[in-house]
């Protein structure tokens, strides 16, 4: 027998053989990359390949170097086409090469399950919860329009509320609507579409000095007990992260977000070392390498992973494990730039795992669901996956048909001065 590229041993002639791997690139409102995966017996599976700003990039990694390689191989074999994905390329780890992972490990789940004939969250021991709760987002370019727009979350039901909001003296800041979300579905994407990335402007002094305030004011108005969250997204030195911790303790954050690029674990040490907030990083990771420090020293509460970048469900998984040994909890990412395919493996691993912390989501937009038809629910602030066999998302290829690629790119930020900031 020759030896092929996947091993002789993972292929075969059965109905589960993978007959066909396509990459559907779709834009409605915004990017998605979907793997299609179908057997020789015709079962489909989605896996959500979506990276924000960089889509081509896994729509080429998967059409040119992981379609190839799954052709004829048993769709039942997960862990197998995991390792093999992973190791075969020699070249590891890494934002793209995760996501195409991620895809196939999704669309690989998504099978198995559908031939199953169970909802995904069985075969992975099973509901532990009757729901997910989930928290919504809120911004105001003012301390009253920020209100309103809590009132508006509040309306839709979130029971637990992101506070971002927007800073005197710079212009354009991250997770700020540009228009009021006093009602309906909150309206901030990041990603614009355009030939170039647009330039935003930083200032970690002023923002340092105007968000406690603005989270008293939260808290006076809303009471004690409303759970609330903020994202620094990556802004932040380590002493002025353990500043800003210190200074919303009274406040009494649910959690702040990634308040350092954590590319040096080391460093949130001293976060940990001066505040009592708690503390949740991780959406740009996508192994369990990147988690290694912060998991085994404790210093951090929640994992903030997607299912999309961080290698799939079979990954993630394996990191949420490593992580309740330390009483340290799911927060798993949750943005439009995740597909309704994400967020549906990210729906059944949050009803199965015992230490589930919360769930982000962002609603998509009707043009989204048009192309993605989910099957989960979102009753009393608590998320429900359902009960279809697989992961309970089809594609519907005319809908995505209407919507071809456009390009779009995340912001980029400078100081005043000119040097290029995190974003
Ligand atoms: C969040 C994130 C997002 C990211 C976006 C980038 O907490 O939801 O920070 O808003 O910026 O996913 O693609
Ligand atoms: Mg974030």
């Amino acid at each position: 027998m020759t030896a092929t590229p996947t091993g002789p041993s993972a292929r075969t002639s059965a109905g589960t053989a993978i007959r066909s791997a396509e990459v559907l690139v779709t834009s409605p409102g915004r990017n998605f990359v979907t793997l299609r995966v179908v057997t020789e017996d015709g079962v489909v599976g989605l896996g959500d390949a979506t990276l924000n700003g960089r889509e081509l990039a896994v729509a080429s990694y998967l059409t040119d170097h992981v379609v190839p390689l799954l052709l004829g191989r048993d769709a039942h074999r997960i862990e197998d086409t995991w390792q093999l994905l992973y190791r075969s390329a020699y070249w590891r780890r890494g934002p793209v090469t995760m996501s195409a992972i991620a895809a196939v490990d999704m669309a690989l789940w998504d099978i198995k399950a559908r031939l199953a004939g169970m909802p995904l969250h069985q075969l992975l021991g099973g509901a532990s919860r009757t729901g997910i709760m989930a928290y919504g987002h809120a911004s105001g370019r003012d301390v009253p329009e920020l209100l309103d727009s809590i009132r508006a979350q509040l309306a839709e039901g979130f029971r637990a509320i992101r506070v971002q909001t927007a800073v005197p003296g710079i212009d354009k800041v991250y997770g700020v609507s540009a228009r009021p979300s006093t009602s309906g579905r909150y309206d901030y994407e990041p990603a614009q579409r355009a030939p170039l990335p647009a330039e935003e402007d930083w200032d970690s002094a002023a923002y340092l000095r105007h968000v406690p305030g603005v989270l008293e004011a939260v808290r006076n108005e809303f009471g004690p007990a409303l759970p609330l969250l903020h994202d620094a997204h990556h802004r932040l030195t380590p002493i002025q992260a353990a500043r800003l911790g210190k200074a919303l303790e009274p406040y009494d954050l649910f959690w702040l977000e990634d308040c350092t690029p954590a590319e040096n674990q080391e460093t949130l040490r001293l976060v940990r070392a001066h505040t009592t907030t708690p503390l949740a990083i991780g959406e740009v990771f996508n192994t369990v390498w990147d988690y290694q420090t912060l998991l085994r020293e404790q210093l951090i509460d929640y994992v903030r992973s997607s299912v999309t970048h961080a290698g799939g469900i079979t990954a993630l998984r394996r990191i949420l494990d490593a992580a309740a040994q330390y009483q340290i909890k799911s927060g798993l990412h949750g943005p439009t730039d995740v597909s309704p395919v994400g967020m549906a493996a990210a729906l059944h691993l949050d009803l199965a795992i015992h230490n589930f912390g919360i769930q982000e989501y962002m609603q998509h937009s009707g043009a989204t669901e048009s192309v993605f038809r989910t099957s989960f629910r979102w009753e009393g602030g608590y998320l429900h996956p359902g009960e279809h066999p697989g992961l309970g998302v089809e594609y519907d290829d005319d809908a995505a048909s209407r919507f071809p690629y456009q390009a779009a790119y995340l912001p980029f930020t400078r100081l005043k001065d000119g040097t290029v900031h995190d974003w």
